[in-house]
């Protein structure tokens, strides 16, 4: 604990605030702040009582799907187990599978091997899941990746311009996923192109075609764009920002008390896009919600820099976190037509703002009433009932300092970033498991040398009081993650490709040579490749085409072509092809690197150069 202390300590120090301006200005129970994950439930609550466990032969109950931070990947996890099953690189390269190496993968990639995945979320139909894609982010190099839950496979990457920093993402819930929006942190020109004022760079919320991975629109903002959401009516998305100052340093993004949680109307949206009220910059329609002037953008003033900002499963209160604030501020979906009609005023639409603890990062739900926010300061998992919270607001200053909305404090191990609830992101959400992704694990496990792993903690959420049940070791960084229930996404995982959606596919191998172009065509059935030898001559340009022709599940071919730097796989029914020059003379073997059969190592063949 004295490590969290000094993580307090610094965190304070870069505010600006000393303990005692914290003490005075915060209201910060003591009981709350060091309960020993006994929480403040009242005698007799229960926790959750139910098995983690999956023993051999048994399957999870839930998907997850974890954003990989830096690895530029996507993960599937089973919960409750948390057992990682498969690594889906996305922005990264992955010679394992050959993603980066095929010209396939290098099409989508365009050079670029690196990414920062943060934020990713299924499709929808009629507000939950409906099992067809996963969408990420990559703020590292502004790009928008779509995964095909069918393969589990990376399928468009969409570059996206006028923007940097793309971090909060988030997909159309109702009726179905239409657009998925992406919000810009980093304030830039539009168009980036010389150096301009501070004041003229802007934060830009983009809206993506689902279907056709193509840019709808811009909707160019003054403030930055941090965590998004939609709601569940299809009808608006929401950006938090935290530099509302347009600052370019720390202390500038700090200066003003209040920031802002917008509010994109999308109804607005689509009358300015067939108004014609947009400016056309590098190609994509741009409008100008800037100054506040559009009427397209509601500003509801929060407390100054807040993070992330979830919808509650019915759909009601948009809940932003408060980070600097120890609060979170709660927001009543049904008045948004209200402010954005004028008649009331965009704070009015704010009906609670509950002490949760020091630094809210992000919430989620249980689908019995109930926020979990995680609390990175304190180092804690918060859950409070949300009706209680508006209750207490309603009462007055007396009755909130109580924090009878507060059911139970957990510590976590340790400073958490993102948590998340199973099915807590649609209408069906079931309150049964809880993940906390915490950013330090410390002493969790064997120390590993200065770079550790992070802490991932499930968390049984079906009692009335959080139970901490697992402590897992993650690679560094994933974010965020959904758990989706296994109902939803088993049955459209199909367990092989559909061998004629790819033109290249091979059924029968062969060479053709159009002057220096060679095309070899490689069937791969257990234990042989289509061909035993292949000749060619220095300086040609070689296009390896190979097609896994084995339907049987699991059963995956690997080519590998010793020195050429060549190493993919294909699953049952796949196509993968590779080009390179053959500029290096000799016999080179070409061997299949996955192991598919008792003979797997003799599943090998020459590529003779002269
Ligand atoms: Cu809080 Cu990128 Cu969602 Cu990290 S973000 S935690
Ligand atoms: Cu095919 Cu090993
Ligand atoms: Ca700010």
């Amino acid at each position: 604990m004295s490590e969290n202390k000094t993580d307090r300590r610094n965190f304070l120090k870069i505010l600006g605030i000393g303990g005692a301006a914290v003490a005075a200005g915060y209201v910060m129970p003591k009981d709350i702040l060091t309960s020993k994950s006994k929480g403040i439930a009242e005698a007799g609550t229960s926790e959750g009582k139910q098995s983690h466990e999956v023993l051999p032969g048994q399957l999870d109950d839930y998907y997850g799907f974890w954003s990989g931070g830096q690895s530029g990947e996507v993960r599937v996890l089973g919960i409750p187990s948390m057992r990682q099953i498969k690594s889906i690189p996305v922005f990264n390269m992955d010679v394992a599978s050959g993603w980066g190496i095929t010209n396939e993968s290098k099409a989508l990639l365009k050079g670029r091997f690196c990414g920062d995945t943060h934020h990713v979320h299924g499709s929808y139909t009629d507000r939950t899941y409906d099992g067809k894609y996963l969408f990420v982010n990559d703020k590292l190099n502004n790009r928008v990746a779509r995964i095909r839950i069918d393969y589990l496979e990376t399928d468009k990457i969409l570059d996206v311009p006028n923007i940097q920093g793309i971090h909060g993402l988030f997909t159309q819930r109702f009726p179905k996923t239409e657009w998925v929006v992406c919000n810009g942190e980093f304030q830039v020109p539009v168009p980036n192109r010389a150096a301009a004022d501070q004041k003229d760079y802007y934060g830009i919320h983009t809206i993506i075609d689902a279907e056709k991975m193509e840019i709808v629109c811009q909707v160019m903002m003054d403030g930055n764009l941090d965590l998004a959401a939609t709601d569940y009516n299809g009808k608006y998305s929401f950006a938090t920002s935290y530099n509302t100052e347009k600052g370019v340093t720390i202390s500038e993004m700090l200066a003003a008390d209040y920031d802002a949680l917008y509010v994109f109307n999308w109804d607005r949206i689509k009358k300015a896009l067939n108004d014609k009220h947009y400016k056309v910059i590098e190609g994509i329609k741009v409008i100008d919600a800037t100054k506040g002037k559009s009427g397209i953008v509601l500003e509801i003033p929060v407390a100054k820099n807040p993070h992330g900002v979830n919808v509650s499963p019915d759909g009601k209160y948009a809940i932003c976190s408060g980070k600097v604030s120890p609060t979170c501020t709660v927001v009543e979906i049904a008045r948004l037509d209200d402010a954005f009609n004028g008649k009331i005023k965009p704070k009015d639409c704010v009906v609670a703002n509950p002490f949760i603890g020091l630094g809210p990062l992000h919430t989620t739900f249980d689908g019995r009433g109930n926020a979990i926010t995680s609390v990175f300061i304190d180092s804690t998992n918060v859950k409070w009932n949300i009706a209680k919270a508006i209750e207490a607001e309603k009462l007055g200053e007396e009755a909130k300092k109580k924090n009878p909305h507060i059911v139970d404090v957990l510590d976590v191990n340790y400073q958490v970033g993102h948590i998340e609830a199973t099915m807590a992101e649609t209408k069906e959400a079931d309150g049964r498991w809880l993940v906390s992704l915490n950013k330090f694990s410390k002493d969790r496990f064997l120390n590993v040398g200065p770079l550790k792993n992070e802490c991932e903690q499930l968390v049984d959420l079906s009692g009335e009081k959080l139970r901490l049940v697992h402590d897992s070791a993650t690679y560094i960084e994933p974010h965020d993650c959904i758990m989706v229930k296994k109902s939803i996404i088993e049955p459209k995982v199909k367990d092989r490709f559909n061998m004629f959606e790819n033109p290249l596919a091979v059924t029968e191998s062969g060479v053709v040579r159009k002057g220096k172009k060679v095309t070899v065509k490689l069937t791969a059935n257990a234990p042989v490749f289509g061909l035993q030898k292949v000749d060619l001559k220095k300086g040609d340009e070689v296009t390896v085409i190979v097609t896994n022709n084995d339907e049987i599940a699991d059963l995956a071919h690997g080519f590998a072509l010793s020195n050429y730097n060549i190493n993919f796989v294909v699953a049952p029914f796949q196509t993968k092809s590779v080009t390179f020059k053959a500029d290096k003379p000799g016999v080179y073997w070409a061997y299949c690197t996955n192991f598919c059969h008792a003979l797997h190592l003799e599943m090998r063949m020459r590529f003779i150069i002269t």
